[in-house]
């Protein structure tokens, strides 16, 4: 997944480089900064001191010593005074020009911190949000995998407002399935020893409630005569019906699979074989790039094997979205992650 929100210390990151959230001496310091010295060792400072400092919105590039990469990039985030002293796009300068950096050193894996979140004081959830917005912008035109390393969780938080409606729909839609009493009354007419009581509905109400139910359709079929015959039936894959989506959307498949933050190596695997089985946040990543509704989001899922449920806070997440019309897959990646569950994408 070109971009992901991972919990860890970038210390122990084992990618081609890390992003040391730095001072314009770059001559070490606390947070992350503190970290990164003490797990590369001394002759990081010893490089750092050649330099000659760094301006804030920049970054420069090191070897990474006893760290298990290969680069660090020490970038200079700027003070939060009050969000009207540029402090928005000297930020997101820093993430694009430690990406530019790693790329010319030829890096296809980059760990970032939320930088200027800690000592600096950037308010955690804006930063996150620049930080998202930037590197978003970058893979558009780059191949390369992004990390965004989350180290406190308890000090990250999506929007307030953003998290009490999911928190709010989370609840409404448990409750929904867990006490919606025509929910009971249906399973309860389902079961052998209950049969409804006529004098309890209306007529078209007692048929709706018929035990009676109508066979499904594929149930009706004549049945195959042998499994050959029954394999050529098989109807459109997921693949197929990816593909036939993103023709009708008119995106390219570079541009569908980039908005579904895939990699390209994925998506040529399910090009390439039509009846290849996605991961349930692979084929909802696609329903959200090609900006499904629900009810198609449903029908693709299907074709993969799975389905949107009410018992799981995942499937809940992804209808609010969806149903807020909100296709930003690291917004949606955000939440996902603020409620502890798996992120969309590869
Ligand atoms: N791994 C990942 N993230 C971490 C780690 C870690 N090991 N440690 C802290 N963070 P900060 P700044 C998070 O204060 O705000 C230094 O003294 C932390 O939770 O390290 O850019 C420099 O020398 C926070 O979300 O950097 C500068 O003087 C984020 O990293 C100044 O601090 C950044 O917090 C820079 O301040």
């Amino acid at each position: 997944m070109p971009l992901q929100i991972v919990r860890n210390d970038i210390t122990k990151m084992k990618v081609d480089a890390i992003v040391n959230a730095a001072n314009s001496t770059l001559l070490g310091g606390g947070g992350v900064d503190g970290c990164i010295h003490r797990a590369a060792g001394p002759k990081l400072l010893a490089e750092c001191l050649t330099l000659g400092g760094c301006k804030t919105g920049q970054a420069k590039l090191t070897k990474a010593y006893r760290l298990p990469c290969r680069y660090v990039i020490h970038a200079v985030g700027p003070r939060w005074r009050g969000g009207r002293r540029g402090e928005r796009e000297l930020l997101a300068s820093c993430y694009r020009v430690s990406l530019e950096l790693a790329e010319k050193a030829g890096c296809e894996t980059v760990a970032f911190p939320l930088i200027s979140s800690g000592i600096y004081g950037y308010p955690k959830a804006e930063a996150l949000q620049v930080a998202s917005e930037t590197i978003q912008e970058f893979l558009a035109g780059h191949d390369m995998t992004v990390y965004l390393v989350i180290f406190d969780k308890k000090a990250f938080a999506i929007g307030e407002t953003l998290f009490s409606s999911i928190t709010e729909y989370i609840d409404d839609h448990y409750v929904d399935s867990h006490t919606d009493p025509d929910v009971e009354r249906r399973r309860r007419q389902n079961s052998p020893e209950w049969a409804p009581d006529d004098s309890e509905y209306s007529e078209p109400e007692a048929a709706a409630y018929s035990p009676t139910v109508a066979a499904p359709e594929f149930l009706k079929a004549k049945p195959s005569k042998t499994l050959d015959e029954a394999l050529s039936c098989l109807d459109e894959s997921f693949s197929e019906m990816l593909l036939r989506k993103i023709d009708e959307s008119g995106m390219t498949d570079a541009q569908c699979y980039k908005k579904a933050n895939i990699d390209r190596k994925l998506f040529s695997k399910i090009r390439n074989d039509r009846l290849y089985k996605p991961s349930k946040p692979t084929a909802i990543a696609f329903a959200i790039a090609l900006e499904l509704s629900l009810e198609e989001t449903r029908e693709l899922l299907l074709k993969a094997g799975f389905a949107l449920s009410h018992s799981n806070k995942f499937d809940i997440i992804i209808e609010f979205f969806i149903e807020r019309k909100n296709y930003n897959i690291f917004e949606i990646n955000e939440a996902l992650f603020a409620f502890d569950q798996s992120l969309l994408g590869a």
